[in-house]
C-alpha cells in the first residue's frame, strides 16, 4: 500500500495540477508508515464531549462544565504514565503537571485562549487503546467564542474519523446543521453518539429519535445536498457534470432536482420518492413538499417554464404544479390536486384542475 502510495505521489508531482493531492498524499503516506490514527470528538459547545472523553478514559482528566468550557485542543495517546505538553503557536513547549491541565485548556482559566495553546499534549496509562491512535478534544462549535468553531473546523479536516456528539437538550441545532452541511466533503469519516440520554423520559427520547432519523435519514436531506453540490457546478457553467451529479442523486433518492433551480431555505421533503423540480422552478423559504410532487413544465413555454413557489407553502402528496405560475405565500396545495393556475397567498386550492376551498376547521 505504501509502496503505491508513494509511486502516485512521485507520478503527481510531475504535474503542476495535482500539487495539493500529491501533499494529500504525501501526509497519508507518513501517517500509514507512523501507524497514527486521528479521531477527533467534536460538537457544538455543552454536548458533553469532554464528559464522554473523560468516561471513555474512566479518569476525570479534562475539565467539563456547564458553561462553554474547552478553549483549546487536547491530544490523548496511550504512555507510561501521565505526562502533559502545551505547544503554544510560537513553538515554543513546556511540560505541565495534571492540576495545571485547566490553565491550558479551560475558558475560564485560559479565556479566548490568550495564552495561545496550539494544542495540549497528554499520554495516560488509562487509554484503552493503543499508542498509535490519537484521541482530541476539541472546544466547542458555535460558542460565543468563534476560535473555537474554527479550531473543531481545522480538526475536522485532519482527522482521520470524527465522533460528531450530539446531545438530547435539542435535536439538531441550525449550528449544528450549519457545520455539518460545511462539513459534507468529509462524511465519510463522521460518526454519530448522542448523550446525556439520561436526562429524559422514554417517550423524548423516542420522539428525539424520529426527530432524528428525519435529519440523518430521510431522502429529501440526501437529495438536497445532491441538489446544492449540483447547483454549484451549474453556475459555475459546468452543465454536464452539474446534470450527471443530479441524476446520481435522482437514482440514490427517487428525487429530481434540476440542478438550475432555485431554493431557498428549510425546504423539507418528507418520504420524498416521485417528486420532480423542473429548471426554471423557484422555492421560497420553509416549504414543505411531499411525495409524488412535480413542479414542471405544460410544454407549451419557453424561457421560464416552471412554478414559483413563495415561501411557507405546503404542497400536498402527488400535486402537480404546471407552467410559471407563482404559488402565494402560506398557501397549501392539496394532495392529487393539478395546479395551472396561480394562487393567491394565504389560500388552499384542491381538485383537477385546482381550485380554492374553503377553510375546514382541523384540516387545514
Ligand atoms: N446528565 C448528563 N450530563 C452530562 C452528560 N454528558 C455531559 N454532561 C454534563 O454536561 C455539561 C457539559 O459537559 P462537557 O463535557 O463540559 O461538554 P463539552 O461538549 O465538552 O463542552 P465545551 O467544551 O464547552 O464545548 C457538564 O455539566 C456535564 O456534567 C450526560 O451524558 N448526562
Ligand atoms: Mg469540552
Amino acid at each position: 500500500m505504501i509502496e503505491k502510495l508513494s509511486k502516485a505521489i512521485t507520478l503527481m508531482k510531475q504535474t503542476d495540477f495535482l500539487k495539493d493531492q500529491a501533499a494529500r498524499a504525501g501526509e497519508l503516506r507518513q501517517r500509514l508508515l507512523e501507524h497514527e490514527l486521528v479521531i477527533s470528538v467534536i460538537g457544538q459547545f455543552k454536548r458533553g464531549k469532554s464528559s464522554l472523553i473523560n468516561s471513555f478514559l474512566g479518569d476525570e482528566i479534562l475539565p467539563v462544565g456547564i458553561i462553554p468550557l474547552t478553549t483549546a485542543v487536547t491530544e490523548i495517546r496511550k504512555g507510561d504514565s501521565f505526562r502533559a505538553k502545551v505547544y503554544f503557536s510560537d513553538d515554543s513547549e513546556k511540560e505541565i503537571s495534571r492540576g495545571e491541565l485547566p490553565d491550558y485548556i479551560s475558558e475560564q482559566k485560559n479565556p479566548n485562549n490568550q495564552e495561545n495553546v496550539q494544542v495540549v499534549r497528554l499520554w495516560t496509562e488509562n487509554a484503552p487503546f493503543g499508542a498509535d491512535i490519537t484521541l482530541v478534544d476539541t472546544p466547542g462549535v458555535g460558542s460565543v467564542h468563534q476560535h473555537n468553531t474554527l479550531t473543531s473546523h481545522d480538526y475536522m479536516e485532519k482527522s482521520d474519523a470524527v465522533l460528531f456528539i450530539l446531545s438530547v437538550d435539542s435535536p439538531v441545532s441550525e449550528l449544528e446543521r450549519d457545520f455539518l452541511l460545511k462539513a459534507r466533503k468529509h462524511a465519510a469519516k463522521f460518526y454519530f453518539a448522542v448523550n446525556k440520554i439520561d436526562t429524559i423520559s422514554g417517550d423524548n427520547l423516542e420522539e428525539f429519535q424520529t426527530k432524528i432519523e428525519a435529519f440523518f435519514c430521510y431522502p429529501g436531506i440526501h437529495a438536497l445536498l445532491f441538489y446544492r453540490a449540483s447547483h454549484m457546478l451549474y453556475k459555475l457553467r459546468l452543465y454536464f457534470v452539474a446534470r450527471l451529479l443530479s441524476q446520481i442523486g435522482r437514482f440514490f433518492t427517487g428525487i429530481e432536482i434540476h440542478p438550475g433551480a432555485k431554493i431557498g431555505r428549510r425546504l423539507f421533503i418528507d418520504h420524498g420518492m416521485g417528486i420532480v423540480i423542473g429548471e426554471t422552478a423557484e422555492i421560497g423559504d420553509n416549504v414543505t413538499i411531499y411525495h409524488g410532487v412535480t413542479l414542471g413544465g405544460t410544454g407549451k413555454e419557453a424561457g421560464k417554464r416552471h412554478p414559483t413557489v413563495m415561501d411557507n407553502v405546503t404542497i400536498g402528496a402527488g400535486a402537480k404544479i404546471l407552467g410559471p405560475i407563482t404559488i402565494g405565500e402560506n398557501s397549501k396545495i392539496g394532495a392529487g390536486a393539478v395546479v395551472v393556475e396561480p394562487v393567491l397567498p394565504d389560500t388552499t386550492v384542491v381538485g383537477i384542475p385546482a381550485s380554492p376551498k374553503e377553510k375546514v376547521p382541523g384540516i387545514w
